[in-house]
C-alpha cells in the first residue's frame, strides 16, 4: 500500500539551517544537513538529520541543499497610509530640510490629510501592495503602526485595515497605536489637549475594539515631549498595553531611557542615543530597533551607537520603517544591506535583527524568530550559498519559498 501522509505533518530535509538560536556556539546557529519537522504548523524539531530516525507519515520536502532561515520579521512599519510624498522628495532635493517641511505644514500632516480622505478599501489596497513587497522577500510577520489618522475615527480605520491585512493575507500582523505621531492641524499649538484626546477617547476606542497590541510615541522636538510621552505610556500601561518609542532620531531628549523606565519592548531610531540611555535599555531588556532606511533617506550623518549597544548587550533589531515621509522602503533585504553598509552591523547581526531580535521587539520571542521546537513554523528558504549573501546583495531576491505556519 502506498504511504499516506498527513497534510499537517511536514518535513523539510536536505537543508542547511540558520536557526538563529542563541548559544549554539556556531555563527547563525548553523546546522549543515539539517531538517525541520513541523506538526500542525509548529516546529517540533529543527536540527541535524542524523538525530531523526524516521519521518513517520509526513510530507517530505527536499530542499536540495538550500538554506532555511526563520521567516523574516519587520518589527517597525507604518504600512497603512494614503497618498505619498514624492513631491516633498523633490522639495528636499531643492534644499528644504525634513524639519522645515514639517514646520510648514507638510510632512506627516500632509499624509494625514490623504489618510483621512481615503476609504478603508483604498487604504487596504495600497498597503496590500507594500505588504506584498515585504512578503516577496521572506517576511512572515510585520508590525504596522497607525499614526496617519490622528483623530479617533481615522486611527480606528487605519488599525482596522492593519488587522484585516493580517486576516486576509498569510502573514502575522502586530498592530501598534501611534496616535502620538504628530500634532494634527486642528490642535496646532495645543499639543497637551491633543494628548488628552490620545490618552482618553482615542485609546478607549482602540482598546474597546481590541485594535492594538502596543502603543508607540514619537518623542522629538517636532513631535511630543518626554512629559507628554510619559502621559501616553501611563495611560497605555493602565490598559495593559505594551509600549514602544520613536526616540533620539533627530536629537537626544532622553526618550529611550524614559521608555526603558516603563519597561518598553523597544526604542527605535536611536541615532542620538547616549551611553546612559544604552545602559537604561540594557537594564530594562528594551530592544534597540535601528532603521537605516530613514537614516539614508534623510541623509543623516550621526549613526546609532552600535558599539555601545554591543558593549552593554542590548539586542539590536533592524526594520524598514516603511513610511511615506522618511523611509519609502519595502525591502527587508536592502534594509539588511543598509544595516551593514551604513551602521556597520555584521551580516549575522543584520539577520538576527530581522529574526530573533525583531521577535523580541514585538514581545513574540516565544512564538517566532528562531528555528526551534515549540515555535510557529515560519520559514524562509533561500537559493544562497551562505547566509551573508542575504545582506550582501543589492536589488536581488534569492527567496525560493516562504512558509507561514507550516503552509
Ligand atoms: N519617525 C519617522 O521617521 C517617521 N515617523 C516617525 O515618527 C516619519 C513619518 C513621516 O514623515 O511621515
Ligand atoms: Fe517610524
Amino acid at each position: 500500500m502506498a504511504a499516506t501522509h498527513s497534510p499537517n505533518n511536514r518535513v523539510w530535509t536536505n537543508a542547511r539551517l540558520a536557526t538563529m538560536a542563541v548559544d549554539t556556539g556556531t555563527p547563525y546557529g548553523a546546522i549543515e544537513d539539517g531538517v525541520v519537522v513541523a506538526r500542525n504548523g509548529r516546529i517540533v524539531f529543527a536540527g541535524p538529520r542524523a538525530e531523526v530516525s524516521n519521518f513517520g507519515q509526513a510530507e517530505v520536502i527536499d530542499c536540495e541543499g538550500r538554506w532555511i532561515t526563520p521567516g523574516l520579521i519587520d518589527c517597525h512599519t507604518h504600512l497603512v497610509y494614503g497618498g505619498n510624498r514624492a513631491h516633498e522628495f523633490e522639495l528636499r532635493l531643492k534644499g528644504a530640510s525634513y524639519e522645515e517641511i514639517a514646520r510648514a505644514g507638510g510632512g506627516i500632516v500632509s499624509s494625514v490629510k490623504a489618510t483621512r480622505a481615503a476609504s478603508e478599501d483604498e487604504l487596504f489596497a495600497s498597503a496590500d501592495k507594500r505588504l506584498a513587497a515585504l512578503t516577496a522577500e521572506g517576511v512572515t510577520t510585520v508590525e504596522i503602526k497607525s499614526g496617519y489618522g490622528l483623530d479617533t475615527d481615522s486611527e480606528v480605520k487605519v488599525l482596522a485595515v492593519a488587522r484585516r491585512l493580517g486576516r486576509e493575507r498569510p502573514v502575522g500582523v502586530q498592530t501598534t497605536f501611534l496616535g502620538a505621531h504628530a500634532v494634527p492641524a486642528e490642535f496646532k499649538g495645543r499639543s497637551g489637549d491633543y494628548i488628552d484626546l490620545v490618552c482618553g477617547p482615542m485609546l478607549d476606542a482602540i482598546v474597546e475594539q481590541k485594535l492594538a497590541d502596543a502603543v508607540d510615541v514619537f518623542c522629538e522636538g517636532i513631535a511630543f515631549s518626554p512629559e507628554e510621552t510619559a502621559r501616553v505610556f501611563t495611560a497605555a500601561k493602565a490598559k495593559g498595553l505594551a509600549v514602544k518609542i520613536h526616540a533620539e532620531q533627530l536629537s537626544n531628549l532622553g526618550g529611550a531611557a524614559l521608555a526603558a523606565g516603563f519597561g518598553a519592548l523597544s526604542a527605535d531610531h536611536l541615532e542620538h542615543l547616549d551611553e546612559a540611555g544604552v545602559i537604561a535599555m540594557a537594564k530594562a531588556g528594551t530592544v534597540a530597533v535601528v532603521l537605516p532606511g530613514a537614516f539614508y533617506f534623510l541623509r543623516e550623518t550621526v549613526k546609532p551607537p552600535i558599539e555601545l549597544l554591543r558593549k552593554h548587550g542590548v539586542p539590536i533589531a533592524l526594520a524598514t520603517d516603511a513610511n511615506p515621509g522618511t523611509s519609502p522602503l519595502t525591502s527587508p533585504l536592502l534594509t539588511m544591506n543598509m544595516g551593514c553598509t551604513l551602521f556597520r552591523l555584521t551580516p549575522e547581526e543584520a539577520l538576527a535583527g530581522m529574526t530573533r531580535n525583531a521577535a523580541r521587539a514585538l514581545g513574540l520571542q516565544d512564538e517566532i524568530g528562531t528555528l526551534e521546537a515549540g515555535k510557529a513554523c515560519d520559514l524562509a528558504i533561500w537559493e544562497i550559498g551562505r547566509p551573508a549573501e542575504l545582506a550582501y546583495r543589492i536589488g536581488f531576491n534569492p527567496l525560493h519559498t516562504r512558509i507561514r505556519n507550516g503552509q
